[in-house]
């Protein structure tokens, strides 16, 4: 069987497609099934993709889907629909958490509830006709909502990423090492996946051996043809006996610049000294706001302004350079606290930092605040899910506040580009995490 894999672009390319379907298609592939990635940039219009997926001829079509590209998937599901009757699924965060709404529009005939690495086979399989529809994870339209398996036991025993399902260029590699992350930030969607498991009984959060990432990276070409590796892993500095035994490994075997996310609590001077030892280059922090206050009552992260700071001094310290992650308009915040946002970000003075307008996601515990103090438009599904402007309605900012904010923010990160010497090297970030 064949599977199409439509990564949906919304406003531009982003440098690298879905990890989703690179894990996907490895096991597939591991089970004799065939995967292909089509990346549908803008400028593709409908029938253009539809050409594509003709000659392609799949038989079934998978998305990967994040809220952001939910409307556009949408309308292509629902175009394809009309021209086709390729089967057609969605995974990833959006339809684990508004699978209703997936399946209530024209072109789905199934959603992938959580994990999906086992879950796809065994839908591939039925669809082939060897099997019985799947027993969880699968939900097909017009059934019920079915059981979550148990989380892919070991994590190790997942196949390497499908390389080719990933935009990797010039020797930049992208790594997942572990899934779930242990956090309760109030705003996050990745988090969701660690409550859902967790509302099952089940443990979300897994890390790959140290062995099996090494052997991972020498099988992409190791030092030979790597020439920067990217953790993506929300928390890469959790655990760390693991973090050293990796380091030494990496820095011995590997050596190549790397960059990760990382938390201000799960990091001291030893760890960033071993780090910056193994060739890491880059950590991104997330930061959120320079209001104590939002960030405990609002957001449940519990450092410290103080921390933040001292954090950032001994990073630099150790030559790594940082990007802070920022986000304004939060429910409850307030134009003092947007202040003291921008206040922390000229202290905090990070090598780069993306600033971000809050948006509700699907299953987190903002999106229920948003929702329940009828902040949220009752069409919020039907409007662009970008970060650069608010779509709430809130009591304690306007739009001119948020959008302020935002310009001083541009203007901050204006001047501290001129003040490196309009340095090409500024990493674009886009994850909200660490
Ligand atoms: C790496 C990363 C990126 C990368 C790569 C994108 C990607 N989707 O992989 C880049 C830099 C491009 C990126 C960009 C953005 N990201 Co991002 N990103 C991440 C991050 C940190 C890790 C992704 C990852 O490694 N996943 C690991 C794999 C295993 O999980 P998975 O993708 O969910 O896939 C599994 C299942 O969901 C399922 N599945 C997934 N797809 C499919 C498809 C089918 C057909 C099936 C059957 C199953 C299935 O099976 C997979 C394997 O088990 C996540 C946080 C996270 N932990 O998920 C945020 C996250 C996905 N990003 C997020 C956001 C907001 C963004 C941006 C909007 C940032 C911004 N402010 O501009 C952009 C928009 C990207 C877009 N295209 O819409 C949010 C999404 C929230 C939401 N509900 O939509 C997250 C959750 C961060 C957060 N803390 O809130 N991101
Ligand atoms: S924002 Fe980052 S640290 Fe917080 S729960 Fe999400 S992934 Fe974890």
């Amino acid at each position: 069987m064949k599977v199409l894999f439509i990564e949906v672009d919304t406003d531009r390319p982003w440098a690298v497609a879905s990890i989703g379907p690179a894990f996907l298609a490895a096991s597939l592939r591991a089970a004799g099934h065939t995967s292909e990635l089509f990346r549908a940039t803008v400028d593709h219009s409908p029938s253009a993709v539809l050409e594509v997926v003709r000659d392609e001829a799949p038989d079934l079509i998978g998305f990967s889907l994040t809220t952001r590209q939910w409307g556009r998937a949408r309308d292509l599901a629902a175009f394809l629909r009309q021209h086709g009757d390729w089967p057609v699924v969605a995974g990833g965060l959006h339809p684990t958490f508004a699978p209703e709404a997936v399946l209530a529009s024209a072109g789905f005939d199934a959603v992938c509830l959580g994990e999906g690495d086992h879950a796809l086979v065994e839908y591939v399989e039925h669809l082939a006709g060897r099997g019985p529809p799947p027993a969880s994870n699968v939900w097909l339209r017009g059934g019920t909502r079915p059981p979550l398996r148990e989380p892919f036991q070991p994590i190790d025993g997942l196949p390497f990423l499908a390389r080719d399902h990933l935009d990797e260029h010039r020797g930049i590699v992208h790594m997942s090492t572990q899934r779930g992350c242990p956090f309760p930030c109030t705003y996050c969607a990745a988090r969701m996946y660690d409550e859902l498991y967790e509302s099952n009984g089940q443990a979300y959060g897994r890390r790959r051996s140290v062995e099996n990432v090494m052997a991972e990276l020498h099988a992409v070409g190791g030092r030979r043809t790597s020439s920067y590796v990217i953790f993506l892993d929300d928390t890469f500095t959790l655990h760390h006996p693991w973090v050293r035994a990796f380091c030494e490994r990496y820095r011995d075997e590997i050596g190549v610049p790397f960059s990760l996310h990382a938390r201000v609590e799960t990091v001291n001077q030893r760890l960033l000294e071993t780090l910056a030892a193994a060739g890491c280059s880059h950590v991104v922090y997330g930061v959120e706001s320079g209001s104590a206050r939002v960030r405990r009552d609002i957001m449940e992260r519990y450092a410290t302004n103080e921390r933040f700071i001292e954090v950032f001094d001994w990073t630099r310290q150790v030559g790594i350079r940082t990007t802070a992650n920022y986000m304004l308009g939060l429910p409850g915040e307030t134009p003092e606290d947007l202040d003291e946002t921008l206040a922390l970000a000229e202290r905090l003075d990070a090598f780069d930092f993306a600033y971000f307008v809050f948006y509700p996601y699907p299953g987190t515990r903002l999106f229920q605040v948003c929702r329940d103090k009828g902040y949220l438009p009752t069409d919020w599904l039907d409007r662009p899910a970008n970060h650069r402007e608010s779509i709430l309605s809130l009591p304690t900012l306007t739009s001119e506040h948020i959008q302020r904010a935002y310009d001083r923010f541009t203007e901050l990160r204006a001047v501290t580009h001129a003040r490196r010497g309009g340095s090409s090297a500024f990493i674009h970030t886009e994850a909200d995490c660490g």
